[in-house]
């Protein structure tokens, strides 16, 4: 993979930069992305169980769907794209990482500052009163789990229709229009209002790379481009980013 000397120029350790991840920077640790086949689980697709209204209706099934996907998260490592993108985090003062997934392999990887916007899947919330506790056990010993107060138990994630946390969202909003450079990885980038990040980092005056394996709404649309897997390019690009802002290409 090239990249030419003035693409590794934009990630100026002076500038603000900030990493947006979806479904396919863990698609190499082996955890199902949502679009596509192999989103699918059993004859659903994600858009049908990712729903309140799914929730509502059947429990027992969404919490199948949860504990079948915490069971192959569970055994997951970060792979090498992760591992870039904490490595990033070192290389740059004044970095951020927001991801949609709730897979919390980011953080295993080593990064800190992380906005998980769509919530995690280790954490579970009452339905009744709010309260969130973190359980990793996998398999849950009841499906659906229930809280000690005897309602239930819902994954602590967003689900369609539903807002986002709003300390997260504004969080992620600053983030999005104050920085310099905007590197977005593994998204299909039609899910709102995540999408809608890389256009408004644009309209703001950031330099928006995308890499992901396959074109998006967003790739005509960006400043620069990377068709391939995640966990060969972000290593690769780190590479050269250690290579020239570690050797003084900035004097
Ligand atoms: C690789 C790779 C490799 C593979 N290397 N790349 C405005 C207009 C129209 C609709 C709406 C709107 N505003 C809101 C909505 C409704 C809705 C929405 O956006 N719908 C669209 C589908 C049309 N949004 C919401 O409901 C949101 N809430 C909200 O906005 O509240 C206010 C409101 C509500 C209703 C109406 C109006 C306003 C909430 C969205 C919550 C999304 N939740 C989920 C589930 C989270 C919990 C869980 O994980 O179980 O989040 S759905 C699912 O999609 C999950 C993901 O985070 C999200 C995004 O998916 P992602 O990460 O992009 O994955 P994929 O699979 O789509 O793509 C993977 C990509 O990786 C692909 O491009 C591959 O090519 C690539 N790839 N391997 C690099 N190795």
């Amino acid at each position: 993979m090239e990249f030419s000397t003035s693409l590794i120029a934009t990630f100026d350790p002076a500038k603000k930069i900030v990493v947006l991840t979806g479904a396919g920077i863990s698609a190499e640790s082996g955890v199902p992305t949502f679009r596509g086949e192999e989103g699918l689980w059993k004859q659903y697709r994600a858009e049908e169980l990712a729903t309140p209204h799914a929730f509502e209706a059947n429990p027992k099934l969404v919490w199948e769907w949860y504990d079948w996907r915490r069971g192959i998260i569970g055994k997951a490592q970060p792979n090498p794209g992760h591992l870039a993108i904490a490595e990033m985090e070192r290389l740059f003062p004044d970095f951020a990482l927001i991801t949609q997934n709730v897979d919390g392999l980011h953080r295993r990887a080593g990064n800190s500052k992380v906005i998980e916007i769509h919530g995690n899947l280790w954490d579970l919330r009452c339905v009744a009163d709010g309260r969130v506790r973190e359980d990793n056990r996998v398999p849950l010993p009841q499906i659906p789990p229930l809280c000690e107060c005897g309602a239930l138990l819902r994954p602590h994630v967003v689900w369609f229709g539903e807002s986002l946390d709003q300390e997260d969202l504004t969080q992620a909003y600053r983030l999005i229009e104050e920085c310099d450079l905007l590197l977005v990885v593994g998204t299909s980038a039609v899910v709102q209002p995540v999408a809608s990040f890389p256009l408004m980092a644009k309209e703001g005056g950031a330099f928006v790379i995308e890499v992901n394996m396959d074109p998006t709404p967003l790739s005509p649309r960006v400043d620069a481009s990377f068709q391939g897997k995640a966990g060969e390019i972000l290593p690769a690009l780190l590479e050269k980013l250690q290579g020239y802002w570690g050797k003084g290409g900035n004097s």
